[in-house]
């Protein structure tokens, strides 16, 4: 192979690269990334980055252009005496320890002004959204309209809302990559954040500070909806839980876990943007109409397994009363333990385990079989029937108590 040859194919090779990484950014469904903020909070992070990557890449091209001018100029040719030994030089030395602290005070300006802007106090009349994190999963708590919830956020569109970010055990950080964030939540200490999110949409939000065993899986959701429709959902789930039974089989769905992660990447691409609307007289955000990239589609043990069974919600609201989830579980009106998120309006949320899985008759019910096996640390213990557990539920009460979940709207 001659050198001419090998240059054009690598010339070929980088410029395929190029391509494929250049189009790969003209996809318009991205819903993970900051650099399309849509809140102020977001916006103003984005412009200090963009001016600091403006003034970086001119640094960055001067530097190298002088290295490289440097390198050709004195390159070692043929028959040229070794070049004289040079030991210091003042002058140059004072001027390359002044010219980078010279830029790095000129970077400083932009930086120093947009800390100040992200940490001030939020704007009044802000809605208050307290943020607690548990090991591994999110609740959030709107003082102003006594509403309590878990892994599932809503917000009003246009308003500015004012998270006080907290925690119950170790380190938490909160993040929704295009609203704002990367808080941490401390113990024994309050942190704010605050910004107005601008459009109606889902978004993804996860927990980037590390914490431990399930880190990775203590993710939640956000719905920014419409003032009117957040007014329902928050007069809703004000309230104890609508009873809506439905018939709930088991057997695993097209929809599940498998089938969605299959379409997962293919369907990105196409994802229409969400608008949220209310399904019937529920205010929740309908399950059904979930974004692609907000769908929880983790993979199930292989060895944990459920039978075809159909549950049945009355069975199981009498199972629950007299369970030992009441001592861990809220329902309204029926149990009061506070150790795991509430379950009074269960059956609206869309996700199972601070956003790992669909909520689904066969998911819920595998998760009560066994929480831990589904994911890893979880706090809430296997209630299956085994050869450890005799006394544990079997196949049909589990799909009872996972109807009677589901059924509380
Ligand atoms: C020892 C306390 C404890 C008991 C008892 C308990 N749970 Fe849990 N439960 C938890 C915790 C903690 C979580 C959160 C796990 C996670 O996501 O990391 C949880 C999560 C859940 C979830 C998912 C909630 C969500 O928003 O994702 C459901 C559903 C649930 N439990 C149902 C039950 C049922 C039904 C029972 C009784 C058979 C029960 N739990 C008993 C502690 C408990
Ligand atoms: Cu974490």
């Amino acid at each position: 192979m001659t050198s001419h040859y090998r240059t054009r194919r690598l010339a070929i090779a980088a410029l395929t690269a190029v391509i494929v990484v250049g189009l790969a950014a003209c996809s318009t469904t991205v819903p993970n990334t900051t650099l399309e903020p849509k809140t102020e909070f977001g916006r103003a992070i984005d412009a200090l980055w963009d001016t600091l990557l403006f003034w970086g890449t001119i640094v960055f091209i001067l530097v190298e252009a002088f290295l490289i001018y440097v390198v050709i100029r004195f390159r070692r040719r043929e028959g040229q005496p070794a070049p004289r030994h040079v030991h210091g030089n003042t002058t140059l030395e004072i001027a390359w320890t002044l010219a980078p602290a010279v830029i790095l005070a000129i970077i400083a300006v932009p930086t120093v002004k947009t800390i100040f802007t992200t940490q001030a106090n939020a704007p009044r009349g802000s809605l208050t959204v307290e943020v607690i994190g548990h090991q591994w999963w999110w609740e959030f708590r709107y003082p102003e309209h006594n509403v309590v919830t878990a892994n599932e956020l809503y917000l009003p569109v246009g308003r500015t809302v004012n998270f006080a970010l907290k925690t119950q055990d170790v380190l938490h950080s909160f993040w929704i990559p295009q609203l704002g964030g990367k808080r941490d939540l401390i113990t024994n200490r309050t942190n704010y954040l605050w910004f107005t999110p601008e459009s109606t949409s889902v978004w993804n939000g996860v927990c980037v500070e590390y914490c431990g065993t399930s880190h990775a899986n203590m993710r939640f959701k956000t719905f920014v909806v419409p003032p009117e429709q957040f007014d329902a959902w928050a007069n809703h789930q004000r309230g104890g839980p609508v009873f809506m039974p439905a018939p709930t089989p088991t057997a695993p769905t097209d929809t599940g876990a498998g089938a969605a992660a299959a379409t997962q990447p293919a369907a990105q691409a196409s994802a229409p943007a969400a608008q949220p609307q209310t399904s019937g007289s529920l205010p929740t955000f309908p399950a059904d109409q979930l974004p692609l990239y907000a769908a929880s589609y983790n993979p199930v043990p292989r060895n944990l397994t459920i039978g075809n069974v159909t549950g049945d919600a009355a069975r199981g609201a009498q199972i629950y009363r007299t369970a030992p989830c009441i001592a861990c579980h809220v329902v309204q009106g029926v149990s009061a333990g506070i150790v795991g998120p509430t379950l009074t309006h269960f059956g609206s949320r869309t996700s199972i385990g601070a956003g790992l899985f669909p909520n689904d008759p066969r998911h819920l019910a595998l998760w009560i079989k066994n929480s831990p096996a589904m994911k890893p640390g979880s706090k809430m213990p296997p209630f299956g029937k085994s050869p450890t557990m005799p006394a544990g539920y079997d196949d049909q009460q589990l799909a009872d108590l996972a109807a009677y979940l589901l059924s509380l709207k």
